[in-house]
């Protein structure tokens, strides 16, 4: 039956002992763990093929490809039953609301900064990004990239900013989650999809081998290195249910 067919999560390749460079990569298997769901995790070969042309998307046995972590994780909430915010007040789910766009329209921009400009940085990324391409493709992909990238960066607005604005914007946002998160387990009081989210961005963030002043700002952040622990331990630990 489609509804408990595997779904395929397609994404980015590993990286620095992550699933994957892209934390919506990251956030959706998270949430296929704490949802309990079978899936099959497939990385990328070539162009994404979601009609949005980013990572993540999903397959589903029936053909369709659903891309955009949210919309993914709302359209299975709702096909196999397992919504992780059901019984949410509008307060939380406001709230939820606030730091998923913290997170993904703000912070996000910060570690694609982090990765791709600083040059001591972008000498890591570049190898664990394309070091595994074959033959001259990791001289040839890199600087093609990270042009892009940068146009990104530039159309965003952190491209035009020095390095101290960047790293103080991003601070900010941390101390705005670690304050909200305190001393609960949740950011909500309970699991909830904005825990997938949280702990993607924050990981993404520390996991790097950068001693980076935006890896100094998260592990300034007691709660915040806590809770990544945490939720490793209790949603990611074991294996993940295999699709049968
Ligand atoms: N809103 C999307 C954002 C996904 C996204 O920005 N993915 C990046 C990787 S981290 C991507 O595919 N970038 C390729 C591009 O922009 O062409 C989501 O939640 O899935």
């Amino acid at each position: 039956m489609a509804e408990t067919a595997p779904i395929i999560l397609w994404q980015s390749p590993p990286c620095w002992g992550m699933p994957s460079t892209s934390p919506f990569c990251i956030k959706v298997e998270a949430w296929l763990r704490m949802a309990g769901l079978a899936y099959e995790a497939r990385v990328i070969q070539g162009l994404p093929r979601s009609p949005t042309r980013k990572i993540p998307y999903v397959e589903l046995a029936d053909g369709r490809l659903i891309a955009d972590s949210g919309v993914i994780i709302e359209t299975l909430a709702a096909e196999r039953g397992v919504d992780l915010d059901a019984g949410l007040d509008p307060r939380a789910r406001g709230l939820a609301t606030a730091i998923t766009r913290l997170l993904e329209d703000h912070l996000y921009w910060a570690i694609a900064w982090d990765r791709w400009v600083p040059p001591a940085h972008w000498a890591r990324t570049r190898v664990a990004y394309f070091g595994y391409l074959p033959g001259p493709l990791p001289w040839l992909v890199p600087p093609i990239a990270r042009r892009g990238v940068r146009k990104a960066l530039f159309g965003q607005g952190f491209g035009r900013m020095g390095e101290a604005a960047i790293v103080a914007r991003a601070e900010r946002d941390l101390a705005a989650v670690a304050a909200l998160l305190g001393d609960e387990e949740h950011p909500l009081g309970r699991p909830a999809v904005v825990d997938a989210t949280l702990y993607a961005f924050l990981v993404a963030l520390l996991r790097p081998p950068f001693d980076g002043p935006l890896q100094r700002a998260a592990a300034a952040h007691p709660n915040l290195v806590a809770y990544c622990e945490r939720f490793e331990r209790r949603w990611l630990a074991g294996p993940a249910p295999a699709a049968k």
